[in-house]
Formats: C-alpha cells, structure tokens, sequence
C-alpha cells in the first residue's frame, strides 16, 4: 500500500481521531508538523492551503489523494483497511457510534476552535478566561447528553457502544483531553471518565495521545 502522510499538530483533537484510527489499523504515516500558533498559524501558509483550502488539520495524504476532515478520514481508513472494524456490523450499532461521534465532531468540537477563541478575541475582547468560560460551557452541555445517553443504553459497553473500539470513542477521547485541558469538573459524567480510562490502557489510544507526539511541547 502506498505511504500515507500525515498533517497534524499534537494538541489538536480532530488530529488526535485520525492518530487513533491509524493506530487501531496498524498504519504507521509520515508525520508533517503543522504548528497551529508559530508563524501566525502554519495552517494559515500557501503551501498548507494548497493541501487544505479550509486551513485546519488534519490532512491525510495517500496514493497521490489528498482527504481533510478527520471523520472522512477514518471512514476512508475503515474502507481501504476493513479490519479491525471502527464501526459496528449492524446497521443501528453504526448509526449509535455515528451519532454518539458527531455529538462531539459536529456540535461540541467546532464553536471551541481555536479560530473561534481568536475570533472571540478579537471582536468581542474575550480574554483568555472568558474563552476558558466559554469552552467549559459548551463541552459541559454536550458532555451531559453524552453522559445521560450513554449511561442508561444496554448498548454500551467497556467502550461507547460494546467491548471494542469505534468511531464514537475515536471522538470522545480527544474531546475528554480537550475537556481536561480547560479544567472542567469531570466528576459529573461517570460513564465518560470510566470509557475513558478503559480507551488510554489500549496502545492505540496511549500512543495517539498529544503528549507522546513528537511534536509535543
Ligand atoms: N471538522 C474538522 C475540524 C478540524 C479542525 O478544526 N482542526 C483544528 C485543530 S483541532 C484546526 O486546524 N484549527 C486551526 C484553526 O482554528 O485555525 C475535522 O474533523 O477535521
């Protein structure tokens, strides 16, 4: 299979699910460092927007096609790649892992953007603990469905939807490091920390971690 190349920056969380998925299906890529804050954004550069016309990683290079958008790339992964499986055989189960994922790459990830925090900043003041504020705000209302969903489903298992990894767990594991990072009471969901801690004693999750990136400061 021809190489893949990898654009990520180790504390981005939508680079974080493509590491995860490479992992889980044994795909060791070339990695390329885009640093999110030096140089006024690398993801901001010509060379960069020629890759990705959106300027966000991930970015993933293979067989002479470029694919953005971490959820394509890992339903791409699990079409060239089908084993391990990221999603269930059934077709409720891939809808469950699917919705449980997109709660989190669709509604929770995106308002918490690094370009939304500068936004924020810039036309609204927002400094730095108010951007914290508004970040804590809008996991925590996501991370309460999350918890109320997942905690009363039989579906649920060690992972978010059975005994083995999935797309909705390649999803709420970089989301649970955000969370972490701008110090949210994690105490409230249960369910979430316990999937949690199951997810990072697996190596593909551990090694995907930011702070075991090459690139990590
Ligand atoms: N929906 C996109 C989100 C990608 C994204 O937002 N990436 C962030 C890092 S986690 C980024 O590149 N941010 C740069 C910026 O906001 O300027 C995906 O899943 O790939």
């Amino acid at each position: 299979m021809a190489e893949f190349v990898l654009y990520g920056y180790f504390r981005s969380s939508a680079a974080f699910r493509a590491r995860i998925a490479l992992n889980l299906k044994g795909i060791a890529p070339e990695t390329r460092y885009v640093h999110l804050l030096k140089d006024g954004g690398q993801q901001h550069t010509a060379d960069y927007k020629v890759l990705n016309p959106q300027e966000l990683i991930p970015a993933l290079v293979h067989d002479g096609h470029t694919i953005t958008q971490s959820l394509a790339i890992i339903e791409y992964l699990e079409e060239i790649v089908p084993e391990p499986p990221l999603l269930p055989r059934d077709a409720f189960g891939r809808a469950r892992a699917r919705s449980i994922a997109y709660q989190i790459a669709c509604d929770i990830h995106p308002v918490n953007n690094l370009r939304v925090n500068q936004y924020l900043k810039a036309t609204f003041g927002a400094d730095g603990d108010t951007q914290i504020a508004w970040q804590r705000h809008w996991i925590a209302l996501g991370f309460a469905a999350l918890e109320t969903g997942l905690a009363r489903d039989p579906a649920t298992g060690k992972f978010c939807h059975g005994d083995m990894p999935t797309l909705a767990d390649i999803c709420l594991i970089p989301q649970m490091a955000n969370a972490r990072r701008v110090e949210l009471d994690l105490s409230l969901y249960p369910t979430l920390t316990r999937i949690e801690a199951t997810a990072l004693a697996h190596p593909a999750f551990e090694a995907a971690l930011p702070k075991n990136q090459p690139d990590a400061e």
